[in-house]
C-alpha cells in the first residue's frame, strides 16, 4: 500500500483547467486584479455569504494585512494553540503576543481566560477557529465590545462553516481564509480578507497593492499580498468541486467517528449540533489510559507508511521568539498538545487505507511505547 499523508489537496480534472489557462494566454494578463481575480472574489463572496472578500497569494500575507489594514497596535490577546503563522504576523508587525489558554473540549481560545490579559495597550483579540471549529464568537464579541478591542478571526481552518446556518466568516472585524494546499479548499496557494464593508474592501485591495490608490498615489505602506490569474482560474474551478469534497469528508469523518469512539483512551473532537463542520482535520486525542503513548502511536504509524500530524504541537508559546511572551496559565493547551494525533482526512482516502489507519490505532499495545 502506498504513503498515507494527513492531507493530499483537492485537485480539478486537469483537462478541465487547460481552457481557463488558454484564456490566461490569451488575456496576457498575469495579475494585478485581473479578470479571473474578480471574477473568483464574486463568487468566492457567493459561495460562502459573506459581503467583501479580498483575495491574496497566500493566509499569511491575508493575516499580516488585515492587521495593517486595522492598525492594531501594542499588544494582541492570542491563542498559543494554532499553526505558527497565527502569531508570526504580529511579530512581523511589530506587535506582542499574548497568549491565552484555550478551552480543551474545543480547542479554542477560552474567553474567560481573556479579561484578564487585557491591559492598557492591548487593542486585539486574534482568535483562531481551529480546525474549523467556531470559537465562542459571541462571548468574544461581548468582551471586545466592553474594552473597545478589534476582533480578527484566523479562519484559516473554516473555509465553508456555518453556525446557525450563517457563515462564521463574518464575525469580528475581519477574518482571513487559507487556500493552501494542504486546505479544505486550496488555490495552491492563496488566501482571503473577508470584511462587512466596501471601503474596507477598497482599504484592504490598496494596502495588498503596495498602498497605490491610482497610478501615482500611494496612501500607506502596502505589501503585494496579490492573488495572480492562474491561482484565481484554479479557484473558480474548484469551486465546482468544493461541495463534492466536503460531502467525501463527511463521510470519512463518519467512519472515524463510528470505529474510534468507544475506543478506551481517545477522545474525538466535540463539534457542537449547531455547526455546519468542514471536516477540515480529524484531531484525535490520547490519554493516560490508551495502551501506548501518543508519541508511540504516531511513530508506529509512520513505520507502517500512515503520516499523522501532531497539529499543534509545539505550543506556539515554546517556540524561541515566543517564550518572553508567555503568560498566564497555559496548562490546557500544554495538555492538549501534548495529546493530540491529527489523522489523514481528504477527500480520496480510500476505504481500506481508513481501515489500516483504524486498525494500527485500535491495536496499539504497551509494547508499542
Ligand atoms: N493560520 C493557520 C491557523 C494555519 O493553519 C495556517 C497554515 C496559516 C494561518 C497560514 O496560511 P498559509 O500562509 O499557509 O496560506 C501546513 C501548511 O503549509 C500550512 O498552510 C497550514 N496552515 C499548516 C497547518 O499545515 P506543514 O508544514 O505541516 O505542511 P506539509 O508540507 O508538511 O504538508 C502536510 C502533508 O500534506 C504532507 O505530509 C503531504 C501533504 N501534501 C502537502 C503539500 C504541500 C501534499 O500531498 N501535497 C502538497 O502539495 O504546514
Amino acid at each position: 500500500m502506498k504513503n498515507i499523508y494527513v492531507n493530499r489537496p483537492l485537485l480539478p480534472p486537469l483537462e478541465e483547467f487547460v481552457p481557463y489557462l488558454e484564456k490566461v494566454w490569451d488575456n496576457k494578463w498575469l495579475t494585478n486584479n485581473g479578470p479571473f481575480h474578480q471574477q473568483f472574489e464574486q463568487q468566492l463572496a457567493d459561495y460562502l455569504g459573506v459581503k467583501y472578500i479580498s483575495v491574496f497569494s497566500n493566509g499569511t500575507l491575508a493575516l499580516l494585512t488585515a492587521l495593517q489594514v486595522l492598525r492594531i497596535t501594542g499588544e494582541v490577546i492570542t491563542t498559543p494553540y494554532s499553526f505558527v503563522a497565527t502569531s508570526h504576523t504580529l511579530l512581523w508587525n511589530g506587535l506582542t503576543p499574548v497568549f491565552a489558554d484555550i478551552d480543551p473540549k474545543t480547542c479554542n481560545i477560552n474567553p474567560e481566560k481573556i479579561e484578564q490579559l487585557i491591559t492598557s495597550a492591548t487593542s486585539a483579540i486574534l482568535p483562531v477557529h481551529c480546525y474549523g471549529i467556531p470559537a465562542d464568537v459571541e462571548r468574544i464579541q461581548q468582551i471586545a465590545d466592553i474594552y473597545g478591542l478589534k476582533v480578527i478571526y484566523d479562519a484559516a481552518h473554516a473555509f465553508g462553516v456555518k453556525k446557525e446556518g450563517v457563515s462564521i466568516l463574518n464575525h469580528g472585524d475581519l477574518s482571513i481564509l487559507s487556500f493552501h494546499a494542504t486546505k479544505v479548499f486550496n488555490t495552491i496557494e492563496g488566501g482571503a480578507i473577508i470584511c462587512p464593508d466596501e471601503k474596507t474592501k477598497k482599504r484592504i485591495d490598496y494596502l495588498k497593492n503596495f498602498g497605490f490608490t491610482d497610478e501615482v498615489t500611494v496612501v500607506a505602506p502596502g505589501i503585494n499580498g496579490k492573488m495572480n490569474e492562474v491561482q484565481s482560474a484554479f479557484g473558480l474551478l474548484q469551486l465546482q468541486y468544493i461541495d463534492k469534497a466536503l460531502e467525501l469528508r463527511k463521510s470519512i469523518s463518519e467512519r472515524y467517528c463510528n470505529a474510534l469512539s468507544d475506543v478506551e483512551g481517545i477522545r474525538i473532537v466535540d463539534v457542537p449540533d449547531n455547526v455546519e463542520w468542514n471536516y477540515a482535520y480529524f484531531p484525535i486525542f490520547i490519554d493516560n489510559r490508551y495502551p501506548c503513548s501518543r508519541d508511540a502511536l504516531y511513530n508506529k504509524m509512520k513505520a507502517a507508511g500512515v503520516f499523522a500530524r501532531r497539529y499543534f504541537y509545539p505550543l506556539i508559546s515554546d517556540f524561541p521568539m515566543y517564550k518572553m511572551h508567555k503568560r498566564g496559565d497555559i496548562s490546557e493547551s500544554v495538555s492538549i498538545a501534548n495529546s493530540v494525533l491529527c489523522i489523514p482526512i481528504y477527500p480520496d482516502l480510500e476505504i481500506e487505507e481508513q481501515e489500516k489507519i483504524i486498525s494500527l490505532i485500535k491495536n496499539a499495545t504497551a509494547g508499542d511505547d
